[in-house]
């Protein structure tokens, strides 16, 4: 088999040279590789895909006519050298990962690597692999980006020698099992980075108070789906020019320092599922240019009377408060943010009424605000529940109705009961429904599901719709 592939290159070599000699570009074909660079770069392969595999066989001219899927070569004063290595089963002729894989030395060899990338290439649980080297520094000029994604048998640290590679813009340690220890310090010496991503791994321990002290061109950091534990460090708020802050699905606890109040280019801030208790009006305070904010799910606390423009966050779309013991009214100000798609203020303390203005906001599409301790009348038109269905959500406000001005009880809102001084020429099939309705709900509140996607929460316009107007029928059935 290899003997064949190793043939028909040879074939293909003097053919092609033969072409290009016509067309006279035989600086481009016969650029040669030096010998070193090509039995690191064998070599290194060799420790993922396997002892067995014979590179040198099957690849005689990796950066020329055998070309290897997933291996980039660029010149570098007339003579080839690997610059990007992007490892795993993306394509049908990729290489494949041997069981055993790992980081073999020579790979630091490289020396003109500026991407590498490993996706799902390091998955054997029983012979995992690590991150760990003393030789990472080897590729501190030219490494940009640096990739591991879904290795779910990549465990141990995160070394701190990553700290050496100051030419790295990317840094992206996406779902793998690196589950030892904490994240180190020295990541905060690579002030070229744009993207910080050390999400769904099982790393411990508090984020380092320094982290963003350096890092004032980082665009995105992900900390998300971890066991970091501790406090969010103020240092984060140096990070000016940041656009996404997820440390979503953690245990950090502490009140949310004032500093991040700075970060006035953020779009995203996620901190859903984590003990953060307090601090969250102050630090949205300055985020102007804030488009999703995700904090269900935290102790927060915090009274939405509070002192607060609403108005200053002109482009939020995603406001999700669910489940952060507030207490006080709902602002008539936040029908003024006129994107608002998505708002979540349910599981809360909220009293106080509900404005009929929210149905007026042209891109309005979820509207959660059940069990709180709303009252009075829910004054929106029928046609705000039937656009709404399900993403329409006020059920378990016990002291909350809705006023409906025609007999018509084709749309109604789930869970809430028809204001007393209506109910006369009310037909009670929909109390009834209610009350079913009501024993399924509190499993299944529809919520956003992941990261920072766009909000459009899950839709069951079906069920909604069907089934008062299948209770109707059998009423009418039955006279
Ligand atoms: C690889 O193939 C070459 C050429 O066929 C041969 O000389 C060499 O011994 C082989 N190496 C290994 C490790 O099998
Ligand atoms: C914030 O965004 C604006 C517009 O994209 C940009 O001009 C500015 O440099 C950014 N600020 C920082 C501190 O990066
Ligand atoms: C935060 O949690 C740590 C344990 O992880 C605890 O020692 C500390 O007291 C907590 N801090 C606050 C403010 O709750
Ligand atoms: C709001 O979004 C628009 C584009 O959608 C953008 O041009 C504008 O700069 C944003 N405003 C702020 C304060 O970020
Ligand atoms: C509400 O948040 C708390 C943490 O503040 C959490 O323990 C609880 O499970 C959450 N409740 C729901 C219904 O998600
Ligand atoms: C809800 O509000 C009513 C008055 O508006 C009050 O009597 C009741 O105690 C409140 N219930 C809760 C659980 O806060
Ligand atoms: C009920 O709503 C209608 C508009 O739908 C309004 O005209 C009427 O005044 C409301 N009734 C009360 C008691 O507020
Ligand atoms: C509640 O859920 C059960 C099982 O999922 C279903 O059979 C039943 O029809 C549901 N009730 C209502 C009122 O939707
Ligand atoms: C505070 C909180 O809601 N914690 C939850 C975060 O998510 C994990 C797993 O999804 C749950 O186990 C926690 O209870």
């Amino acid at each position: 088999m290899g003997g064949f592939k190793a043939t028909t290159a040879l074939f293909m070599l003097t053919l092609c040279k033969s072409f290009f000699s016509v067309v006279s570009e035989p600086d481009v074909v016969t650029a040669p590789m030096e010998r070193t660079e090509q039995e690191a770069l064998h070599a290194a392969l060799r420790g993922i895909v396997g002892n067995g595999w014979n590179g040198s066989e099957l690849y005689p001219d990796p950066c020329g006519w055998t070309p290897i899927q997933g291996v980039s070569c660029d010149l570098f004063e007339g003579m080839w050298y690997v610059t990007v290595l992007n490892i795993g089963p993306i394509y049908d002729n990729s290489l494949e990962c041997a069981n055993d894989a790992k980081l073999d030395e020579h790979l630091f060899e490289l020396k003109h690597l500026t991407s590498i990338s490993f996706f799902n290439c390091f998955t054997s649980t029983d012979r995992p692999a690590t991150l760990a080297s003393d030789n990472w520094n080897k590729l501190a000029t030219s490494l940009r980006a640096l990739e591991f994604r879904s290795n779910r048998g990549l465990i141990g640290t995160i070394p701190s020698t990553l700290g050496s590679l100051t030419n790295l813009e990317s840094l992206v340690l996406i779902e793998n099992a690196l589950n030892n220890g904490e994240i180190p310090r020295e990541l905060d010496n690579l002030f070229n980075l744009k993207r910080l991503s050390l999400a769904g791994n099982s790393l411990s321990g508090p984020i380092p108070s320094t982290l963003g002290n350096s890092l004032s061109n980082l665009l995105i950091l992900d900390l998300s789906r971890n066991s970091l534990t501790g406090p969010v460090p103020p240092s984060l708020g140096n990070m000016h020019s940041l656009l996404k802050l997820d440390l979503s699905y953690n245990c950090l606890n502490g009140t949310l320092p004032n500093e991040l109040s700075t970060l006035r280019n953020l779009t995203l801030l996620d901190l859903r599922n984590n003990s953060i208790c307090g601090g969250w009006l102050q630090a949205l305070q300055g985020m102007v240019s804030i488009q999703e904010v995700l904090l269900s799910n935290n102790p927060m606390g915090g009274n939405l009377m509070a002192f607060f423009e609403w108005k200053i966050l002109i482009n939020l779309t995603t406001l999700d408060l669910s489940n952060l013991s507030i207490t006080g009214e709902i602002p008539e100000s936040m029908t003024g943010l006129r994107r608002l798609r998505f708002l979540a203020l349910d599981n809360n303390y909220i009293t106080g009424s509900v404005s009929a203005e929210f149905a007026d906001l042209p891109c309005i599409n979820s509207l959660h605000i059940s069990s709180n301790n709303l009252t009075g009348e829910l004054r929106f038109p029928e046609g705000f529940y039937k656009k709404m269905g399900r993403r329409f959500a006020a059920w378990n406000n016990p002291n909350l109705c809705y006023n409906a001005s025609s007999k018509s009880a084709g749309y109604v809102p789930l869970g809430v009961d028809k204001c007393e001084h209506e109910k006369e020429n009310y037909i009670s099939i929909t109390s009834e429904e209610n009350k079913r309705d009501k024993e399924n709900r509190t499993a299944n509140s529809d919520r956003i599901a992941s990261v920072g996607r766009s909000a459009a929460s899950i839709t069951r316009f079906k069920r909604v719709i069907l089934a008062p107007l299948l209770s109707v029928f059998l009423f009418v059935m039955l006279l």
